[in-house]
């Protein structure tokens, strides 16, 4: 494989499973429980802003108990050995890789740890409940929601994710079923862009086919192995 020095990584649930947060498609996860359109949307909020609230408080608290897994603990691994560019795209809202102590992390999707003021729009850590309408602790109104990015709403960052795919000689996408977009598309992006593009995933996901490898089985498992493999080179 041609020299590698400049490297994206695309992370999503999957990545997060073996530590215990649901994913979102699999039997029983998240998705299984609400109707995206009812806990995920703007619409659904302005329609029922307890449901969504409380979702987003059970999720809070739930992530808030998980521990890092040996795939987040390789990429952080990776992130301070990595001598070239590195940037790890999350779709999580979990902050596992920063645990793990992963530096150079960016979530397109927001992050559980913040609230955000429909008032005043200042985002603040965070946390504890919402649904209980707590004040803003900087408007004290009483508008907070999830900092999160919901369908139909701009995915944080891009710009900066699209300079990074621009430069990528190595783009991998790690536990995530290319159902949602723009995040879906960056393979396509990046392989067009000249970047070698592999995927470690536990099945084959709706993107396989634009990988030039896929491989399946458990982050826990593929993540370190692909890891020690790229600092051993
Ligand atoms: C946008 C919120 C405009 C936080 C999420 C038609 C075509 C193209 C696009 C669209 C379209 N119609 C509508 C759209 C836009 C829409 C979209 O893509 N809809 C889909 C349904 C078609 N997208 C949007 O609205 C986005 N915004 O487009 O704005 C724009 C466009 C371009 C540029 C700028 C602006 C915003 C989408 C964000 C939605 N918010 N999360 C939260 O609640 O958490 S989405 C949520 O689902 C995740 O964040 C993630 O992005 C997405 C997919 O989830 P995954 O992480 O992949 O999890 P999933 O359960 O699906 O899969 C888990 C995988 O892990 C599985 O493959 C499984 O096999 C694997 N796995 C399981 N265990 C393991 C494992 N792998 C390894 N090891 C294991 N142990």
């Amino acid at each position: 494989m041609a020299e590698i020095r400049n490297i994206v990584i695309l992370t999503g649930a999957g990545i997060s499973a073996e530590s215990g947060i649901d994913t979102f498609r699999a039997e029983g996860g998240l998705w299984e429980q609400h109707r995206v359109e009812d806990v995920a949307t703007p619409e659904g909020f302005a329609r029922d802003p307890d449901l969504v609230l409380r979702f987003y408080d059970m999720r809070r608290e739930a992530i808030q108990t998980k521990q890092p897994n040996p795939a987040h603990d390789a990429l952080a691994r990776l992130d301070e050995h990595w001598e070239g560019n590195l940037l790890i795209v999350t779709q999580n809202v979990d902050d596992l890789h920063e645990r793990a102590g992963a530096k150079r992390v960016l979530h397109m999707h927001g992050t559980h740890l913040n609230a955000w003021c429909t008032a005043c729009d200042v985002k603040n850590p965070w946390t504890g409940t919402l649904a209980d309408r707590p004040p803003c602790p900087d408007c004290g109104q009483s508008a907070l929601r999830p900092d999160v990015v919901w369908f139909g709403e701009m995915p944080y960052e891009m710009e900066r994710i699209y300079a990074a795919l621009r430069t990528a000689d190595l783009f991998v996408s790690i536990g995530t079923s290319g159902a949602v977009y723009p995040a879906a598309g960056f393979v396509r992006d990046a392989r067009s862009l000249g970047a070698h593009t592999l995927e470690l995933n536990l099945d084959r996901s709706q993107g396989s086919g634009w990988f030039d490898e896929s491989r399946q089985g458990r982050a826990s498992e593929l993540v370190p192995e692909w890891v020690d493999t790229l600092l051993d080179s």
